[in-house]
C-alpha cells in the first residue's frame, strides 16, 4: 500500500554551514550562527534542514574530505554546540539531516595515514591500492576534479584511487571491516537523534571488478570514472546491508546523491518497498544545458532548450510514480544559482522568474530542496575573479584544462565558471544591506556577491511580494494539499518552447500549473474553466490567455 510518509510531504532547506551565518567573526559560518537563524527557517516553513558536512576536515573540498567522522570541525564549533543546534531545531519541529560522505575519507584521516604507512598495515586494505602498470597509473580513469584518479605513493611504491581530489582517497567497500566501521559510526549519529542522512555520491561505492580501463572519448585523455564506477556490481548489496544494520533502527530520512543514476537504477535505490533508500537526488536535469565536450566535462554556457527540460522532468515524474521517490531541486552547493541559469537575473525579471521556477518545481511529485539564498533569489556571482575562487573543481579546471593541456583559454573558462562554477552558490548568505551583508563582521572566507545591497533577507521579509513569501506559500500548499504529493502528473504541449504547463490530477480535482519562460508576452489558451480557482501567481491580476513575461500561475479545478 502507498501510505504517504512524512518525508514525502516535507520540504528541505539546505544549509552550507561555511556560508550561512558567522557567529564569532572569524569570517566562517558556524553552528551557533545556524542556531541563531532557526526562526528564519521556521518562518519559511521548511520541515527539514540538510546540513552540508560539519565534521572535522582539512577542507580540501570544503568538508567533503572528512578526517574524523565523530568530531565537529572546530571552525564550525563543538559537539555541545551541535547538540544544542539539534535540540533547538527539534523544539521548533525542524528535523536535521546530516551529510554522509563515505565513498572516500580525507587523506588526513587516521585510517588513511595508517594505510599509507606500510603495505603491511592492517588498514592497508581500507583503501584501494594498486601496483603501477608499465610504470604508470593502474588504469585510465579521470578524476571528477580533472587529472587522473590515481596518486602515486613513493614510500610504498603503489598508487591509491581517488575519484575526487587527491586528498579524498576512496574507501574500499569490498572490505567487511570498512563497512562495519561505517555502519557503527552511522549508528552513533542515529543514537544522537539526528533525523536522516544525505548520502554523498552513494552510487559510486562499488567499484567494477578488476578496475578495467574505460573507453576514452575522441580528443579526451581519460575515461570517465563516473561512467565506469556508478551503479557498480555490489552497490545494492551494500545499501541493503546498510538498511539492515543502520537505517531500520529509526524513522530517519535517507536521500542518495545519485551521480549517473538513471530511472531504471533509481527504481531500485529509492524503491517504494523501503528496501533501500527513501529517495534519490539525481542529476539528469542538471546536465541539459551543456554541449557534450569530453574534454571540458561540465564547463559550458549553452542555453537550456525548454522542451528538453520538459521531456526529462516528465520522464522522472511519470516513471517513478507509485514505484520510487525523487528529489526536486534547481540548486545546491554544487550548482550555480537557478535564477541566473534557468530564469533571468536582470533586475526587471529576477523576482518574477525566481517565483516562476519555484512554482514549477513545488507542484511536482517528489521532495523539494531549497538551497540557502534561493528563497530570496540570490544570483550568480559574476564579480568573482580568478584570485577570488576557492573551489577545488574550479581551480583544477584552470590548472589542467588551461595550463597543462591548453584545451581552452582562461577567459573562456572564466565565462563558463561564471555560468556554472560551484562558488556561485557558496558566496555568503545575504542577510542585510550592511557590512558583509550581515554574514560576518570579520573577513568573509569567500568574497560576497556585490549585489547584497539590493538582494538580502531584510529586504525580502519587508516586502510582502518577495520571493521569500512566495516560497512560504508554496510550502504551505505542499503541506495542505494532498494532490501535490499524490496526484497524477500530465504534461501539456511538450513541444512548446516557451511555456512549461502541466497538470496534477487527483480524485475529483485537478491542478493546472502554467509557467512562462519568455521575456515577452504570449498568448496561450489552456481552456481554463470559469469555476477554476487561482491558487497562486507571480502577477497581481490574471489576464486569462495572455501570459506576461515569466508569468506563472496555478489553478485549482474541482
Ligand atoms: O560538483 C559536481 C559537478 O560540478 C559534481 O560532479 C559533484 O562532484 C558530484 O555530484 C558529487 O558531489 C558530491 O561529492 C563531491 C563533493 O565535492 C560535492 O560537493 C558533493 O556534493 C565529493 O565528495
Ligand atoms: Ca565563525
Amino acid at each position: 500500500t502507498n501510505q504517504t510518509k512524512w518525508w514525502q510531504k516535507a520540504v528541505v532547506y539546505q544549509i552550507y554551514p561555511r556560508s550561512f551565518q558567522d557567529s564569532n567573526n572569524d569570517g566562517i559560518g558556524d553552528l551557533k550562527g545556524i542556531e541563531s537563524r532557526l526562526d528564519y527557517v521556521k518562518k519559511l516553513g521548511a520541515d527539514v534542514i540538510w546540513l552540508n558536512p560539519v565534521y572535522d576536515s582539512p577542507n580540501e573540498d570544503n568538508g567533503y574530505d572528512i578526517s574524523d567522522y565523530d568530531a565537529i570541525n572546530p571552525e564550525f564549533g563543538t559537539m555541545e554546540e551541535f547538540d544544542s543546534l539539534l535540540s533547538e531545531a527539534h523544539d521548533r519541529g525542524i528535523k536535521i539531516v546530516m551529510d554522509l560522505v563515505v565513498n572516500h575519507s580525507s587523506s588526513q584521516h587516521k585510517w588513511f595515514i595508517e594505510s599509507k604507512s606500510s603495505k603491511d598495515s592492517d588498514k592497508r586494505d581500507f583503501y584501494i591500492w594498486r601496483d603501477p602498470v608499465d610504470g604508470h597509473e593502474p588504469n585510465n580513469w579521470g578524476s571528477f576534479f580533472s587529472g587522473s584518479t590515481w596518486k602515486y605513493d613513493e614510500n610504498t611504491g603503489q598508487y591509491y584511487l581517488h575519484l575526487f581530489a587527491e586528498g579524498q582517497p576512496d574507501l574500499n567497500w569490498e572490505n567487511d571491516k570498512v563497512r562495519q566501521t561505517v555502519f557503527d559510526m552511522m549508528n552513533r549519529w542515529v543514537d544522537k537523534g539526528i533525523d536522516g542522512f544525505r548520502m554523498d555520491v552513494i552510487s559510486l561505492l562499488s567499484k567494477p571488478e578488476g578496475l578495467p580501463d574505460g573507453p576514452v572519448a575522441e580528443g579526451a585523455e581519460y575515461a570517465s570514472s563516473n561512467d565506469m564506477v556508478a551503479n557498480g556490481p555490489k552497490i545494492h548489496d551494500y545499501i541493503q546491508e546498510m538498511r539492515q544494520k543502520v537505517l531500520n533502527n529509526a524513522d530517519i530520512m535517507t536521500v542518495g546523491e545519485a551521480s549517473n543514476v538513471n530511472i531504471k537504477n533509481a527504481k531500485r535505490y529509492a524503491a517504494a518497498d523501503g528496501s533501500e533508500l527513501n529517495m534519490v537526488f539525481q542529476f539528469e536535469h542538471m546536465d541539459l544545458d551543456q554541449n557534450p565536450n569530453p574534454n571540458l566535462g561540465k564547463w559550458d554556457n549553452a542555453p537550456l532548450y525548454l522542451p528538453k527540460l520538459k521531456e526529462n522532468l516528465t520522464k522522472w515524474q511519470t516513471e517513478l510514480a507509485g514505484v520510487a521517490w525523487n528529489s526536486l531541486y534547481w540548486e545546491n552547493h554544487d550548482q550555480p544559482r537557478s535564477v541566473s541559469r534557468f530564469g533571468s537575473d536582470a533586475p526587471e525579471f529576477r523576482v518574477k522568474s525566481a517565483k516562476m521556477l519555484a512554482t514549477l518545481l513545488h507542484f511536482m511529485q517528489g521532495t523539494p530542496y531549497i538551497y540557502q539564498g534561493q528563497e530570496i533569489g540570490m544570483t550568480n556571482a559574476n564579480n568573482l575573479a580568478w584570485e577570488d575562487f576557492n573551489d577545488i573543481e574550479i581551480k583544477n579546471a584552470r590548472k589542467y584544462l588551461v595550463e597543462r593541456d591548453g584545451l581552452i583559454d582562461a577567459d573562456t573558462l572564466l565565462d563558463y565558471v561564471h555560468y556554472k562554477g560551484r562558488d556561485n552558490a557558496r558566496t555568503p548568505m545575504q542577510w542585510t544591506d550592511g557590512e558583509n551583508a550581515g554574514f560576518t563582521e570579520g573577513t568573509p572566507w569567500l568574497k560576497l556577491n556585490d549585489n547584497f545591497d539590493k538582494i538580502n533577507v531584510d529586504q525580502a521579509l519587508n516586502d510582502e511580494n518577495s520571493i521569500f513569501y512566495h516560497y512560504q506559500q508554496l510550502i504551505k500548499f505542499r503541506h495542505d494539499l494532498d494532490i501535490v504529493t499524490t496526484g497524477r502528473y500530465e504534461l501539456l504541449d511538450p513541444e512548446d518552447e516557451q511555456v512549461y504547463a502541466y497538470k496534477r490530477v487527483g480524485e475529483g480535482e485537478e491542478l493546472l500549473i502554467i509557467n512562462s519562460f519568455a521575456e515577452e508576452t504570449l498568448e496561450r489558451d489552456y481552456q481554463v474553466p470559469a469555476n477554476a480557482e487561482l491558487l497562486i501567481s507571480n502577477y497581481e491580476d490574471d489576464m486569462g490567455t495572455e501570459l506576461r513575461p515569466y508569468e506563472s500561475k496555478v489553478y485549482r479545478i474541482q
